[in-house]
């Protein structure tokens, strides 16, 4: 065997990382509005990703294991639609984790894992080519919620997505139907997704996914008050604040906020962020879709669906896609 061949994958990072007066601006309007809020993805800082892999070996976190076991029990349907000659773009890496089994199977000729944590990106990217040393892996740091170019090496190869996770219950659904279509014009006309959705269930299951007993989510929630700190250099105090998550059903999500306890400032800048006691920040939605619901979305999003699989207890869903 010819082990040199075997091990010439290339590994390039590539830098889109937001400016960080972008992401200040972003927060100064989301802090002043009311309600306040502040966007999912200020949650990934290092210690924000670390958290979050935390949670999703949780036993009331149902989610990602459920969602391994489909693609662990269609592998091989998957692999299919992934095709050999293929970029594989995974948006919202993360640990790449899922995405081990997918390429051990499918073997794609190259592997973009898009993330907006940096330091996690390249250290799970560098983890990830040293077990597959034949895939060539670009790694992109980028915030998928704005439009970034793939990288160069890629951009004549035909690509598949892979969005696992239902990180897309993240985005109010006029918002994920936009996404989907920003995702669709990056890898063109006739290309596939692989998307991995949370069902719809009783709302005590979701509740407990988000508000478990060892507290993880409560201290992933409460993190976001350190990445704030940092990325406005102020002093966003945890003590002040309590993890509150609920499944609101008129809108199909589950919920999260950070609740002050105390009325108190925030210094940022020239200004002060007021919290009243008892108020609310919002941090996330996570939206729980039915399959015909996800349809309807992936339709608005120029997508039509193609496949979807679901569990015997139908918490969870995967579904492949086709850019229209
Ligand atoms: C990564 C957005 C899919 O909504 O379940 C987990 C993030 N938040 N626990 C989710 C999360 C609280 C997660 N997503």
């Amino acid at each position: 065997m010819n082990t040199n061949a075997a091990a010439s994958g290339e590994f390039e990072y590539f830098d889109c990382q937001p400016a960080r007066e972008d992401a200040r601006a972003e927060l100064l309007r989301a802090l002043r509005a009311t309600p306040k809020s502040v966007p999912a993805k200020y949650f990934y800082d290092q210690r924000g990703s670390e958290l979050f892999e935390v949670i999703t070996r949780l036993p009331e976190y149902y989610l990602t294991r459920t969602e391994m076991g489909l693609f662990e029990r269609h592998a091989t349907e998957i692999a299919e639609v992934v095709g050999r000659d293929c970029a594989l773009v995974e948006y919202g890496s993360g640990s790449s984790a899922k995405v081990r089994r997918l390429l051990e199977t499918a073997r794609p000729t190259a592997y973009v894992p898009v993330d907006i944590s940096r330091e996690h990106l390249e250290q799970t990217a560098r983890e990830l080519h040293l077990d597959f040393p034949w895939l060539n892996v670009y790694p992109t740091c980028a915030d998928i919620t704005t439009e970034f170019e793939l990288p160069a090496p890629v951009q004549e190869l035909d690509k598949v997505g892979f969005f696992p996770g239902s990180s897309i219950g993240n985005f109010d659904p006029e918002i994920a139907a936009a996404f989907l279509k920003n995702v669709a014009a990056t890898l063109g006309r006739g290309s596939h997704l692989i998307l991995g959705v949370d069902r719809k269930k009783d709302a005590s299951i979701l509740e407990a996914a988000y508000n478990d007993t060892a507290g993880v989510t409560a201290a992933f929630n409460l993190n976001l008050l350190n990445n704030l700190s940092s990325l406005l250099q102020a002093e966003f105090a945890p003590e002040n604040f309590d993890h509150y998550a609920h499944y609101d059903a008129a809108k199909g999500c589950i919920a999260m906020f950070l609740e002050a306890t105390v009325e108190h400032e925030v210094v940022v800048g020239d200004e002060r962020i007021h919290f009243d006691a008892g108020e609310r920040l919002h941090t996330e939605n996570s939206y729980k879709y039915d399959p015909d619901e996800l349809e309807e979305v992936a339709r608005a999003g120029s997508y039509e669906p193609v496949d979807m699989w679901t569990d015997a207890q139908q918490l969870f869903s995967v579904f492949v896609l086709r850019a229209q």
